[in-house]
Order: structure tokens, then sequence, then C-alpha cells
């Protein structure tokens, strides 16, 4: 149970309750002329716990699973006193109710699978786009395939152990297995973690995001593609070149990747002090992205500024754009790069062809599936890195020979580093994380 309306003076408080009790609940609290029915606003006397009236309210049904919880639920418009909701929530706590964690109702319903039909409802309103695509990975998780597959890795490799340690421990009794053998059974299993070490990654991808700065000379068009990626008017344009000082960030996603955009000052040898110091933070920016997209007025030939820009990220996960190509298309030619972006701001084509270059640099461009699990946590990815790791030194071990023992260690360090994933708690812990930072009543 939960206040869902702001706290303070209004026309209205909701109080929200949800769970199996509401139907109990609801007879002992609420007194209508005619019983509430689901989904009918219904003129009722709010009761306290020794029966006095709180307050007229009107009572809201919604019967499971056709409520936002998916359960059982009853809402209840009282008069927008903090008194009277304050006395009507002591009413269903005396009755047995209790208050509801942050984003306790959101969480259920993502549990009760009520939020995967409806992603992009009212909720999508109030949760960040980031923590969305996280949520979802997560509860991919929730399914425990992840732990079904770390499940079936442990028992095979347990097996092989078994075998060897027989072997190793009685060498004349049990004849050495045959190595090729070994190796043929162990290789799909370490093929099997590989695939999780990726989608590890993904999974910190979605749950972090992606930082790109867009750099570039002044006046090049940097806040303007800043603006029309977010689609707002974020930062300011002018047709005065060091228009930006400061470094603006802004978040869009991209694939269901939250990418976080930052524009920054426009790089030039010949600055004054305050824009000097512009530039320092965006050289900071430069260093922390994981994508630097350099944004050059391709209408000019290309100036000292964007070719010493263009000589220092060479080496650097990078997308080069030449901008302005409404009016000429010189510096691009000048640069022949079959990989830049040519064309302008303002054409949606262009920002679609971005789009995809952020995709393709920072995560291989391949359309990532949340519904795939992920590893929810940074230990649990850390296990199956080290358990791959071991089991690609045991490969190794067989193939060129060395004594049995080595291999087995090996075996025995990847079974227990994978002991380390936990078949759900790590997406519980996840899920808690995300929905504790709604507000209460959501
Ligand atoms: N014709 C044309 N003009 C553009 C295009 N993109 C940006 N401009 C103009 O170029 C000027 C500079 O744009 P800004 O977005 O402020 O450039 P900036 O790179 O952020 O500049 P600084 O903040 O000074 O470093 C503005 O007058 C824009 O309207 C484009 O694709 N075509
Ligand atoms: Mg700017």
């Amino acid at each position: 149970m939960a206040i869902a309306t702001p706290p303070g003076k209004g026309a209205i408080a909701i109080v929200r309750v949800s769970g199996p009790d509401v139907p109990e609940l609801s007879r002992r609290l609420v007194r209508a002329k005619h019983p509430l029915r689901a989904r009918v606003a219904t003129r009722a006397t709010i009761l306290d716990d020794r029966d006095e009236a709180l307050d007229e309210a009107l009572a809201i049904r919604f019967r499971a699973p056709g409520s936002y919880t998916g359960e059982e639920m009853l809402e209840v418009q009282i008069h927008g006193s903090p008194v009277v909701a304050r006395e009507v929530v002591r009413a269903f706590l005396a009755c047995g109710a209790r208050l509801a964690a942050p984003g306790e109702f959101t969480r259920r319903a993502f549990l009760n699978g009520k939020m995967d039909l409806h992603a992009a409802s009212a909720v999508a309103d109030v949760i960040e786009a980031e923590t969305r695509a996280a949520a979802r990975a997560a509860l991919a998780n929730l399914g425990g395939s992840l732990g079904t597959t770390v499940r079936t890795i442990r028992s095979e490799l347990a097996q092989q152990l078994e075998e060897l340690a027989a072997a190793i421990d009685f060498p004349d009794e049990v004849p050495e297995p045959d190595r090729g053998m070994l190796r043929e059974r162990l290789e799909p299993l370490l093929e099997t973690l590989g695939r999780l070490q990726r989608d590890g990654e993904i999974g910190r991808l979605v749950r972090e995001g992606l930082r790109v700065a867009i750099v570039g000379p002044p006046n090049a068009g940097k806040s303007s593609l800043l603006n029309a990626l977010v689609g707002a008017d974020r930062a300011i344009v002018s047709e005065t070149p060091g228009t930006t000082r400061d470094t603006i960030e802004e978040s869009i996603v991209v694939q269901g990747v939250p990418v976080r955009l930052v524009d920054t000052a426009g790089i030039r040898a010949h600055a004054d002090r305050l824009e000097g110091l512009g530039i320092e933070r965006t050289e900071r920016a430069l260093e922390a992205a994981r994508v630097a997209l350099l944004v050059i007025d391709g209408s000019e030939r290309l100036g000292a500024d964007a070719r010493s820009l263009l000589a220092r990220t060479r080496a650097e996960d990078r997308i080069v754009f030449f901008n302005k190509a409404d009016v000429a298309t010189i510096a691009a030619r000048e640069y022949g790069d079959p990989d830049a972006v040519v064309g302008s701001v303002r054409d949606p084509s262009t920002l679609q062809s971005l789009r995809c270059a952020v995709a393709r640099i920072g995560w291989g461009g391949e359309q990532i599936d949340l519904a795939r699990p992920h590893l929810a946590a940074l230990h649990e990815f850390e296990a199956v890195n080290a358990a791959s790791g071991a089991l690609a030194r045991a490969c190794t071990a067989l193939r060129t020979g060395e004594p049995l023992d080595f291999a087995a260690t090996d075996l025995q360090r990847a079974f227990s580093a994978l002991g380390h994933v936990s078949e759900q708690v790590g997406a519980e812990e996840m899920i808690d994380g995300i929905f504790s930072r709604f507000c209460i009543g959501k």
C-alpha cells in the first residue's frame, strides 16, 4: 500500500493497495451502497479500523490479473489533505496492510509479466530508457536460463574431472583417457563460455551505456548534431565559432543501448583564455569516452585543426562525420575516407547513418537482443572470464602433451569459478536496485 500522489495539499490524494488481501481490506474499510465493481469508480466512505468514517471517497477495484500490478488492487481517491491521507494509510496498516517499498508496484507488475506487454505505456514516462533496457535484460535472467547453462557446464566438468582424477590417482589400474577425446568434449564448453562472455559484455553495455564524445573544430555543427539526435534544443547553436564553452550531456537510445552524448567546445589551436578552459574540458571528455564522434565542416577545405584532430584520433574508436553536405562536400573528397559519414545534421538519413555508425563502432553493430540472458553482476562476469581462461589453459595442456594433472588443476579451477555464478540472486539484486529508484507508489 502507498500514497500514489505527491506529498502536500492537493485536490485529491490517491491511496493504492495491491495484493491478495485487497478483497478483505475493501470489505473492512470501504463502505459503499453497492459492492465495488471492477474498474468502476464508486462513491464510498472510507472507515478506520474502529469503523468510524474518515473521508468520502471514490473507490475503484481492479481484479487480478487485470490491474496495473497484475494482482487484486484497490485505489481510493480521497480529499487531498495530508492528514486525511495519513489517517487512511493508518487504517489500512491497522488492518494488516504494509507500506510499499519504492517502486514495489512496478516491480510486481514486471514480475507478474504485465510490463513487457506495455513497455511503452505510462511507466515509460517515469523510467529512464536505459533503466528499462537494463530491467528487461535482468528479467531475461530471472528465467534462469543462465543458471541452467552454468549448471550444465559444471556437471560436464565434474564428470571429466572424475575420469582424470581416477587416471592420475591409479595410473596402474585406470588407463589414461584419450587426450583428443577429452579435448573434443571440453571445447564445446569453452565455446559456450565464450558466448556467455560476449553476452556479459552486452549486458554491461546495456546497464552502463556507451559514452560518445562529439568533438571537432569550432562551428562544425557539433551542438546542432547533439540537438538533432536528441530531438530537442539542448545546446545553443550559433554561427559564431566558439559558442559552446562547457560540455553538455544528453542520453539517447540506439538499438536498446543507452548512449550518452557529450557535446564539447570546439578544438582550435588559437583560442582565448575562456575558450582554452572549454577545450581542456573537451580533452577530458574525449579521454572518458569510448567512442569519439568527429564533426568536421565538410563544406570547406580541411583546416589545420581538423587535420590535427583526425591524425591524433586515428588509432581510437571513432566516427568521422563531414557535415554541411547541403552546402558542399569539399573536405570529405579531400580526406577520402570511405568509412566517413558525409551528410548534414539537417538530413534525417544522415542522422540514421550516424546512429548505425555508433552501433557499429560501439558494439559491432549487431542488433542487441535484450530478451537473451545477460550476466547480471560484475562478479558473475568475472567468474565466467576466470572459468573460460582456466578451461582454455586445460585444453592447451592437453594439446601440447603436458602432464595430465596440469589439465586437471585447471579444470578444477574452472569448476570452482563457475560456482560463483549465482542462479538468480544477481538478477534479483539488480531488479531491486532498478525499482528502488522509482518513487513510492509507482
Ligand atoms: N548549412 C548547414 N549549416 C549547418 C549545418 N549544421 C550546422 N550548421 C550551422 O553551423 C553553425 C554552427 O553550428 P553549431 O552547432 O553551433 O556548431 P558547433 O560545432 O557546436 O560550434 P562551437 O560550439 O562553436 O564549437 C550554425 O549556424 C548552424 O546552423 C548543416 O548541416 N548545414
Ligand atoms: Mg557548439
